[in-house]
């Protein structure tokens, strides 16, 4: 890249960031707008990751040609022969884990432990779709009709447009792309904007996996202009989102025009309920880690906690300490708990929502940046913070804050905890810790959110069960397992007739 681009060093006399190009039809190549921008460090902002291609719609449209001429060949390619490009694709990730993890930490912030799991989660669902390639099951069923044939397959959709979010930087679009080609649809992949490196360091491995020249083309740059463009192209008919409610129903209208398939993961308030007889410690752990764990920056992350009142106290004491301890700064700090938040907007938003808990209920801890401890003077950090006395309808208890804010709901019964939990207009996770089995089934059936944990917090999805929420946090799509191949396939029933005379189905079967 280094002929392509201004790599004017810095006044400082540090050397240079790394200009990327985008990646379309096997070549590494410049947007044709000739901008770039930065990626930075958010834990250290003086920390420039590298500058990428600040694309614009012609770029987007470069790719989906590249896409679109790839796709005959691709979904010509035997199935199982696609896969041996996704077995590759995951056996070179997990060589590479460290350096992907560290770049992860490093651009996006999340702990190294946790930017490990991510690369990780990034390789399972590598290795499970891989083995798609050789199952894709459709149905094979008898027919009414005598000497006749009935099955159903899966065919790819086309040129799929993959959007992905900052917080799983690895493992989402790999959850997405991974699906998208096994099934034989080619890509074109837009991450956001706050990690682009880390996309980048994907596509060089799938290059050398073998995927083949335009099977997947890389394009950055801002959701309006590269972004926007991929979900009104008429020839990009299959789109899968994962980011905020305001984008994903925006791109919903967008893709209804021209009735795309069309796959979303948005918002969580993924609510755990605590009752009496739970272990107190276990969900303290389970709470600590799905509420400040990747900062909260996880569409699973715990952001309420319903407790029976018998226990409040006891359970918010425990939390609070646990909280306090929690040691803030740069994730590469193998020492470090909780890094920072992904910029300086996320920062601002999640500080005004410490001014909305201070209103509605009761500050425990935190409840501010935590820029002036050591370490964090150059970063987005914001301290673990739980308020107390939240009501269900409260800001606090209905908005997605996507920071390490926890609200305390108290309730008298099982009936009030269950009702505060499905109180909301998302439904991704939730949990409960009881010793009950009778109401571990009860909880089960009753809570309205795509995933349920027992005794365990609200993140910890693994990728070979389907991943995704009910009401407003999507559209009915799922990720992971094998319901991700819904989003990116078409069914095909197929009737072969081998009786050698005109059979009419619903006609020539009537009862005797
Ligand atoms: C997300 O935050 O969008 O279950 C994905 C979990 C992770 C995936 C989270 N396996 O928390």
């Amino acid at each position: 890249m280094s002929q392509l681009i201004d790599q004017t060093p810095e006044a400082t006399g540090a050397a240079a960031p790394t200009t990327h190009g985008n990646f379309i039809g096997g070549e590494w190549c410049e947007s044709v707008t000739g901008r770039t921008f930065e990626s930075v460090n958010p834990a250290d902002t003086r920390d420039v990751v590298g500058r990428f291609q600040a694309s614009n719609a012609a770029d987007a449209a470069a790719a989906i040609r590249a896409a679109d001429l790839a796709l005959p060949a691709w979904r010509a390619t035997p199935a199982p022969k696609r896969g041996e490009i996704l077995y590759r694709f995951g056996a070179l990730m997990a060589e590479h884990k460290e350096r992907l993890a560290r770049a992860m930490t490093r651009e996006m912030g999340k702990v190294l432990a946790e930017a490990r799991g991510d690369v990780q989660e990034g390789i399972d669902i590598a290795f499970l779709m891989a083995g798609e390639g050789r199952r894709m099951f459709g149905d094979t069923v008898p027919s009414e009709l005598p000497d006749k044939w009935a099955m159903s397959i899966r065919q790819p959709i086309g040129v799929a447009g993959i959007i992905t979010p900052w917080n799983f930087p690895i493992a989402i679009p790999c959850w997405k792309m991974m699906p998208a080609l096994v099934t034989g649809n080619t890509v074109v992949f837009k991450p956001a904007s706050d990690t682009p490196h880390c996309a980048v360091l994907l596509v060089e491995l799938m290059h050398e996996a073998g995927f083949p020249a335009g099977t997947v083309n890389l394009v950055t740059g801002s959701g309006e202009d590269v972004g926007l463009p991929i979900v009104q192209s008429p020839d990009v008919p299959v789109i899968s989102f994962t980011g905020n409610n305001a984008t994903g129903t925006a791109i919903a209208q967008a893709a209804a025009r021209r009735l795309k398939r069309l796959s979303l993961e948005l918002g969580g308030k993924n609510g755990v309920i605590v009752m009496p007889d739970a272990d107190l410690e276990l969900a303290t752990d389970g709470i600590v880690w799905s509420a400040f764990g990747t900062t909260g920056q996880r569409c699973t992350a715990c952001s309420r906690v319903i407790v029976h009142e018998a226990v409040a106290d006891d359970l918010v004491g425990r939390i609070a300490e646990r909280a306090a301890r929690l040691r803030l700064g740069p994730g590469l700090d193998e020492t470090t708990d909780v890094g920072p938040l992904i910029n300086a907007a996320a920062l601002e938003k999640v500080g005004g929502y410490a001014g909305v808990g201070r209103a509605e209920g009761r500050l425990v801890i935190g409840g501010g940046s935590a820029t002036d401890r050591p370490g964090c003077e150059h970063g987005h950090f914001f301290a673990p913070t739980v308020f107390d006395g939240i009501e269900p309808m409260d800001r606090l208890g209905q908005e997605e804050i996507f920071g390490p804010i926890l609200s305390i709901i108290r309730v008298p019964d099982y009936d009030a905890a269950i009702m505060a939990a499905n109180q909301t207009r998302f439904g991704l996770s939730a949990s409960i810790f009881t010793r009950d089995v009778n109401l571990a089934f009860r909880a089960m059936r009753d809570l309205e959110t795509g995933i349920v944990y027992v005794n365990a917090g609200t993140t910890g999805a693994e990728t070979h069960l389907p991943f995704g929420g009910w009401k407003g946090t999507g559209n009915g799509h799922r990720e992971a397992g094998h319901a991700a191949l819904d989003t990116f396939t078409e069914w095909k029933a197929v009737y072969v007739d081998y009786s050698g005379r005109l059979q009419r189905a619903q006609i020539d079967n009537q009862p005797e």
